[in-house]
């Protein structure tokens, strides 16, 4: 999962960047999870508005924008700025305590830790690196390079190097790169790759070597250069591709790399394809139709409510059928 989310470019970005400044002031400050998700939502149904938002009001007639949001949009078209905005940002345990989540391995709960323990600032985080874990040391060594959105070129060289490296350990693999990059963002915060093979499956044991073996491969052509995390079926680590001219070397990203039965590999995909709007819009729709539907499958609900068998899914499609929802391509995948 990756912290920052590209900005929109839009029609009325000033709206939706206050929307999105507000939201992650209410997850990070707040911990406030369903204020970050209504800010979130109407950021991205503003931004995919096809005018320039003029008051509130109009603003109101969109899905998820309600009366307290019109009211910040008219103060916003009338005087050029928030004052709640304003306060926020003046506000030194709201910028301390934002400046702190940015470092992955740092949530709302551990940065407020840390800054009722004095610290402010990266420079303070490194006088108690002793005091911070495997991944939140990471998180600071690299903060400057996590920072950086990766461009499209980068990630669609990474998909060529990775699904290349995969078929050198072995080509029964299927490796899918999802996130905001299959959805075809022009840029993107981290590489979540997906990974399945058909000796897997939700029926046999799990099988841990599957992934490590990718991962150790990985780490010896120099791709992975870190591991924050290793597990049976996930791996969470650094990534780096290998520059040909020492002048223009690449950065490090962040890289989450998940091994799924291959029977659920199609339902991973959909979730990781995210964005994790889509996602949620898609699993009320599929309630509403008596479905379940999660990261590993979908199931019809019983009279009871109780979720049945899981349904036998061979691609995306088939999971949009099974709740009657219309298809939409990644691309069309941002709410
Ligand atoms: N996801 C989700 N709900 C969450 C977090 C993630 O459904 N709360 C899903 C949807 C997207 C996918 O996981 C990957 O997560 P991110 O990497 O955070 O999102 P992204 O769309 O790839 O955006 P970014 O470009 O910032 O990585
Ligand atoms: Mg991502």
């Amino acid at each position: 999962m990756s912290k920052r989310k590209a900005p929109e470019e839009t029609l009325n970005k000033g709206i939706t960047d206050f929307l999105v400044e507000l939201a992650n002031y209410e997850r990070n400050v707040n911990r406030a999870i369903h204020k970050y998700n209504a800010y979130r939502k109407a950021a991205s149904t503003i931004a995919k508005y096809s005018k320039k938002i003029k008051s509130g009001t109009e603003a109101k007639t969109l899905d998820g924008v309600g009366a307290k949001i019109a009211e910040k949009i008219d103060e916003f078209l009338q005087t050029g700025k928030l004052r709640r905005l304003e306060e926020i940002r003046n506000d030194g345990t709201t910028s301390s305590i934002n400046l702190l989540t940015r470092v992955t391995g740092i949530g709302p709960a551990a940065a407020k830790k840390f800054f009722e323990e004095g610290v402010t600032t990266l420079e303070d985080l490194k006088n108690i690196e002793h005091k911070l874990n495997h991944h939140q040391r990471i998180g600071l060594r690299y903060f400057e390079e996590f920072e950086k959105r990766i461009p499209r070129a980068e990630m669609q060289t990474m998909e060529v190097f990775i699904l290349k490296q995969l078929k050198k350990v072995d080509p029964a693999y299927i490796g899918t790169i999802c996130g905001s990059y299959r959805r075809g963002v022009a840029s993107s915060g981290d590489v979540d790759l997906l990974l399945t093979h058909p000796d897997f499956t939700s029926q046999t044991e799990k099988q841990p070597k599957l992934l490590h073996a990718v991962v150790e491969h990985f780490e010896s052509v120099g791709f992975v250069t870190d591991i924050i995390s290793k597990g049976d079926t996930k791996f969470m680590g650094v990534c780096q591709l290998q520059s040909s001219n020492k002048y223009d070397e690449y950065l490090h990203r962040r890289i989450d790399i998940r091994l799924i039965p291959k029977d659920q590999y199609y339902c991973g995909v959909l979730y990781f394809t995210g964005s994790d709007i889509f996602n949620k819009n898609m699993r009320t729709h599929a309630l509403e139709k008596g479905f379940t539907l999660n990261e590993y499958t979908v199931r019809k609900l019983g009279v009871t409510g109780v979720p049945g068998e899981s349904l036998k899914v061979d691609s995306e499609r088939e999971i949009f059928e099974y709740i009657q929802y219309r298809y939409r391509e990644p691309k069309d995948r941002s709410e």
